[in-house]
């Protein structure tokens, strides 16, 4: 995957920076966009396929909400090899990307079937889950949609099952939000990114991709019934959390 095209979608200035979309322009980007612009994106790829390794048992069904091009899949694929009847489900609404998804699911042998799917995960079914995934998705869907989606997922995990929650988060204090902010935009200047891109991707995501504290993510899952979230990853304003469906 880290063999796709250089991101230069923002390289030369627009007229007008239109909304973020996640359509084919972005997917043949994508990777190299991500990458560059999340920091740990690797590590918390890594760390999620340890969980899977821990926390899935034979039989398990796992969901990867707003797979993008599937890397959580295949990390916890890699590292559930071999175990009996676990099945993933991944799911994303962006048809480009479910799509190239297939594709790279497709390149890797594995005895971990995915079933990918082209649908909004605010109307998808989750049920029977031992672990749901979301790495990166719950922060563009819309703010006072993120209840309900959640309770979805409580709702479809089975007692002892866990959701992996991974976003950018906003710090509660404004001048320690500023200084993440900017540590962030170092790594992404550190990364190859011009001040011209960072300025227009900023603006085309700002509407699509609304950020919450990251204890707003805790209070709203400890208030759904899950046991307290721990914080498993961060790096800048970019957080991981686990959180267990208590037996
Ligand atoms: C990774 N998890 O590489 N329904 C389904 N998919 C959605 C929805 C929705 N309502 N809203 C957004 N998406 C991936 C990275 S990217 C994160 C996730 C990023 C999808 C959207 O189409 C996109 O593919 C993904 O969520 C977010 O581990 O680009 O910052």
């Amino acid at each position: 995957m880290s063999s796709s095209k250089r991101d230069a979608l923002f390289a030369e200035p627009l007229s007008q920076v239109g909304d973020f979309v996640f359509d084919a322009k972005v997917v043949e980007v994508f990777p190299d966009m991500i990458n560059r612009s999340v920091p740990g994106y690797q590590s918390i790829l890594r760390g999620i396929g340890q969980w899977a390794q821990r926390l899935v048992p034979e039989h398990g069904r796992v969901y990867d909400l707003g797979c993008s091009l599937g890397a959580a899949s295949l990390s916890m694929r890699q590292q559930l090899q071999g175990r009996a009847g676990v099945e993933i489900i991944a799911i994303d609404n962006s048809a480009a990307m479910v799509e190239r998804c297939q594709l790279h699911l497709d390149g890797y042998r594995s005895d971990i079937p995915v079933q990918v799917r082209c649908e909004d995960i605010r109307d998808s079914e989750i049920s029977n889950a031992t672990l749901v995934v979301m790495n990166f998705t719950l922060q563009f869907v819309p703010p006072e949609q993120r209840n309900r989606l959640l309770e979805r997922i409580y709702a479809g995990l089975k007692p002892g099952g866990a959701l992996i929650l991974s976003e950018k988060f906003r710090a509660e204090q404004a001048d320690m939000d500023a200084l993440l902010v900017d540590l962030h935009h170092e790594f992404k200047r550190a990364n190859g990114y011009s001040e011209l891109e960072i300025a227009q991707k900023r603006a085309a995501i700002e509407n699509v991709m609304r950020i919450d504290t990251l204890s707003t993510h805790q209070q709203r899952l400890q208030a759904i019934g899950f046991a307290l979230p721990q914080v498993w990853f961060q790096c800048y304003n970019f957080a991981s959390l686990i959180a267990i469906k208590q037996d």
